[in-house]
């Protein structure tokens, strides 16, 4: 690193891309340096330089910024990261919350933490939640195990005694026992509406189900089997969706990335978003705190998971007709059958032994504070609480923020001087259900809603080193295009745009192939959608393979996720780390930098098109969508227009100017947002266009309210709906409009 370089160029980069700062702002805020003030610029030098000077500078601070970038630093962090457990609402959790904070003060940011109590759930420490097959005496002839188990391959010297056991977080405790026991294929409601022409529905009430995990959020299915009057679920991993290659143990971990017999996924089956007890508020110790009984968000019945060794138990000695070959999963000598009574009068029970704790949660937010708009927030987050080691989940985004933390600090002490405010966000409780990142939206609800520009989040960020993926606001897609040329793709001599390219046979139509237009309730970035409003985008490196892996890598919240696993078969020089950590950088360095945001309107108006063509398949004829399809014609001529006056006439050394057209950019996403929700129940969905399917918590739906009336087959709901949407993209029309004045409409 040449450091005087970098000297010189962060003493004007300060925005090289800056133009102006008129007197006002130095007028009003020239006061003491400090550094809780907001600092002033030196114009002279800034005006000095030329559009040319200007673009050097800019193009020397990212060139300085990916080099730095660096791939063994990333390796060190996951490894220090993945030497312990990190479950929300323990100890370990604690110290990760101090030992972060502590690091990023070293690091020289400005270091908040941000404490919430909320209802988390645990599995007993002593007694396993156990599946048994008994017999007509009720003697049990089968036992699940409760756990997962070891390998000589494993790094003895890690806290396996201190992984938490396989278990579903919020489900009931209790013991429920049929001699009925049905096969469910994934629990989507697809799957439940197959079964109903199969089977009389009524012979699924009080009856145990068995399911295997992927193409839905798991809280769905256990969601999806309370309407039937089921008492308890079983989830398994499939080998054919997860020990692909096959189950001998030479095809699976420790000798591959793929499930071993025993491997199973934990994780949360709350369907929503946040605290289940302070829904919409923050969980303080001044909100009121709904009762757990009967608590709406909080699954009812008994579920646990097993390994798929047995399942292989359960599933042989069921009973009825074979299913379709879509139904039928990978086990040996298994004939996968609905179900109805069990074998030789035999029984299932599942007894659980769960329970629900409210527990103290912390977050560190760390900031490099904006010199010109200190009021408008870059945010890069990933979340540091885990299932278990959590080398992937999220392990990987860790590593990469401590790395982009150390990477903007050195660019901080060369002098570079962001315009707007950068924040690193470290949540916990992401597992649980977005609980953790969610109470901070809800705290600071207002300030975020108007102050943050994106959010970008890192969850998952590699699960190998092929491809990458993306799910964004369509006003980013331009600007992702933009940053995959500049960031070299991990092991090949090619940039992320050429591997798109190429993995995509020369067709240069790369985002509607590889990016994801909308978010859905994923990862921590469901607040920021839903309810700040900001235009936020996630990523991720995985192998070609992974798209067909039913929703998960293979290893998926298993205790196998290890530094080992990443470092032996994920990506063994934590190139897939480096590229994330410079797609996401320069994404962060672009837009704290830049005087004008990298917005496009234009690419909303095509996101619209192609949601109604989507929407229009699936609705009866007789639904007329007519105001919808003119809201949509009239965004794409005011859109136009917009983009057409930054280019003519916008003057980018008038800072005031700048703003104005920039609170437009920002607004835009906002004005898509419906404070009422997508429904009574789904009040903290606010996102008219792009929101979480409610059939599916991992997909993003578009037009949520009116695809949901759609399926609920209601005629005069639908038009409701549609006169709702319509309403929503006109006040995006009214956005993007000159602000001078408000346009009347016919
Ligand atoms: C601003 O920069 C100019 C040119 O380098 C220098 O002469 C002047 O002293 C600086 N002013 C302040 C307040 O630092
Ligand atoms: C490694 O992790 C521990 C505990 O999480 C922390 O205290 C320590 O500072 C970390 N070391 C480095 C180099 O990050
Ligand atoms: C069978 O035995 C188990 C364990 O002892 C018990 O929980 C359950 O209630 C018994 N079931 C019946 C039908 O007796
Ligand atoms: C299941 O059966 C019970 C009584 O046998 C009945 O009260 C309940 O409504 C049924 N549930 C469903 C979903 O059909
Ligand atoms: C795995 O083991 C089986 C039998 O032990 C053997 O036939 C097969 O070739 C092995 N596969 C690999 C990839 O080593
Ligand atoms: C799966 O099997 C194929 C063919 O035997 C082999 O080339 C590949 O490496 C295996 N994949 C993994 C992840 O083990
Ligand atoms: C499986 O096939 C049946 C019959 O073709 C079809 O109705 C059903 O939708 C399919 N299910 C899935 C999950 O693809
Ligand atoms: C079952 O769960 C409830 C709610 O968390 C808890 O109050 C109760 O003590 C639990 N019962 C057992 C036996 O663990
Ligand atoms: C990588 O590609 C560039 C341009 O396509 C070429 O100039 C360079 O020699 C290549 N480097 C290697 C190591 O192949
Ligand atoms: C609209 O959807 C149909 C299929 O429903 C597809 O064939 C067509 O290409 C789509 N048109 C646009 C503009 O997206
Ligand atoms: C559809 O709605 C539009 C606008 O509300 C209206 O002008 C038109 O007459 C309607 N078309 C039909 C067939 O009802
Ligand atoms: C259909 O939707 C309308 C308007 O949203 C509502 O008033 C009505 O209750 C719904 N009908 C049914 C059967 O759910
Ligand atoms: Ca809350």
């Amino acid at each position: 690193m040449n450091s005087n370089k970098l000297v010189y160029i962060g003493s004007i980069v300060s925005i090289a891309i800056v133009l102006f700062i008129g007197g006002l702002l130095i007028g009003r805020f020239a006061i003491p340096r400090s550094s809780n003030t907001i600092d002033t610029y030196n114009l002279s030098i800034v005006n000095q330089r030329t559009e040319e000077e200007r673009k050097i500078i800019w193009n020397n601070l990212k060139q300085q910024f990916l080099n730095l970038v660096n791939a063994q630093e990333i390796e060190k962090n996951l490894y220090n990261f993945t030497r312990h457990t990190h479950l929300a609402g323990t100890d370990d959790d604690r110290n990760e919350a101090e030992s972060i904070a502590t690091k990023w003060r070293e690091y020289g940011l400005d270091v908040t933490i941000h404490p919430y109590d909320v209802l988390l759930s645990y599995p007993n420490p002593i007694q396993p939640n156990i599946i048994s097959i008994r017999d007509q005496n009720n003697n049990s002839i089968f036992q699940s195990n409760g756990n997962e188990l070891m390998f000589n391959e494993d790094d003895k010297s890690l806290p396996f005694n201190n992984i938490v056991r396989p278990f579903l977080a919020y489900t009931p405790n209790g013991t429920v026992q049929s001699r009925k026991l049905f096969y469910i294929n994934y629990c989507t409601t697809d799957d439940f509406q197959f079964i109903e022409t199969i089977i009389d529905k009524n012979d699924l009430n009080g009856s145990i189900i068995i399911c295997r995990f992927g193409k839905i959020f798991r809280g769905n299915k256990i969601g999806n089997a309370e309407k039937y009057g089921i008492i308890g679920v079983i989830l398994y991993s499939d080998p054919i969706d997860f020990a692909r290659n096959s189950t001998r143990s030479n095809s699976t971990y420790p000798n591959s990335i793929y499930m071993p017999d025993m491997g199973q996924q934990r994780g949360s089956a709350l369907i929503l978003s946040g605290d289940p007890l302070t829904k919409h508020y923050p969980a303080k110790d001044y909100m009121y705190r709904v009762p757990i009984d009967n608590n709406p968000w909080l699954p009812k019945i008994v579920a646990q998971q097993i390994g798929y060794k047995e399942a292989r138990e359960i599933l042989i000695r069921m009973t009825g007709i074979s299913v379709l070959s879509n139904w039928t999963g990978g086990l040996d000598q298994v004939n996968y059958v609905y179900g109805g009574l069990l074998l030789d009068d035999l029984s299932i029970q599942i007894s659980s032994y769960n329970t629900l704790q409210i527990r103290r949660i912390h977050h560190v937010i760390g900031t490099i504070t904006g010199h010109i708009e200190p009021d408008r927030y870059v945010l890069i987050g990933a979340h540091f609480d885990a299932w278990n080691f959590g080398a992937i989940d999220d392990g990987s985004g860790i590593a990469v923020n401590h790395e982009l933390v150390r990477v903007f600090r050195t660019l901080v002490r060369s002098n570079w001087k962001p315009r707007r405010s950068l924040m690193f966000c470290a949540w916990t409780a992401e597992e649980y259900g977005i609980v953790g990142s969610m109470e901070f939206v809800e705290e600071y609800a207002k300030i975020l809603g108007s102050r943050v520009v994106s959010y970008l989040n890192m969850d998952v960020a590699v699960t190998g080193s092929e491809l990458m993926i993306m799910e964004m606001s369509p006003l980013l897609y331009d600007f992702a295009i933009k940053i995959s040329k500049q960031v070299k793709a991990p092991y090949v001599n090619e940039t992320i745009y050429e591997q798109w390219i190429r993995i995509n046979n020369g067709n240069h139509n790369v985002g509607e192939k590889f990016f994801t237009m909308g978010l859905s309730a994923i990862s921590d970035f469901a607040g920021f959608n839903q309810i700040v409003g900001s235009s936020n985008i996630a990523m991720t490196y995985l192998n070609k393979s992974d798209l067909k892996n039913a929703g998960a890598y293979p290893l998926y919240h298993t205790q196998y996720e290890t530094f080992r696993l990443v470092k032996k078969f994920v990506d063994p020089e934590f190139q897939a780390h480096q590229a994330i950590a410079r797609v996401i950088g320069l994404s962060a360095l672009t837009l704290t930098d830049i005087d004008l945001l990298p917005y496009n309107p234009a690419r909303y108006h095509q996101a619209l098109v192609s949601l109604l063509n989507l929407t229009k398949s699936i609705a009866p004829k007789s639904i007329n969508f007519t105001s919808l399809q003119n809201a949509i014609d009239q965004f794409k001529i005011v859109a136009d227009q917009f983009n057409q006056r930054i280019q003519t006439t916008l003057d980018k050394s008038n800072p005031i100017q700048l703003r104005i057209v920039n609170d437009q950019l920002m607004q835009l996403e906002r004005a898509f947002q419906n404070p009422l929700g997508s429904s009574i129940e789904q009040a903290d969905l606010k996102h008219t266009i792009y929101a979480p399917s409610r059939t599916n918590r991992y997909n993003a739906r578009g037009f949520p309210s009116i695809t949901d009336a759609i399926e609920d087959h209601n005629i005069t709901n639908i038009q409701q709906q549609i006169s709702i949407v319509t309403y929503f993209i006109h006040s995006a029309i009214s956005v993007l409009h000159q602000p001078n004045k408000i346009q009347a409409t016919s």
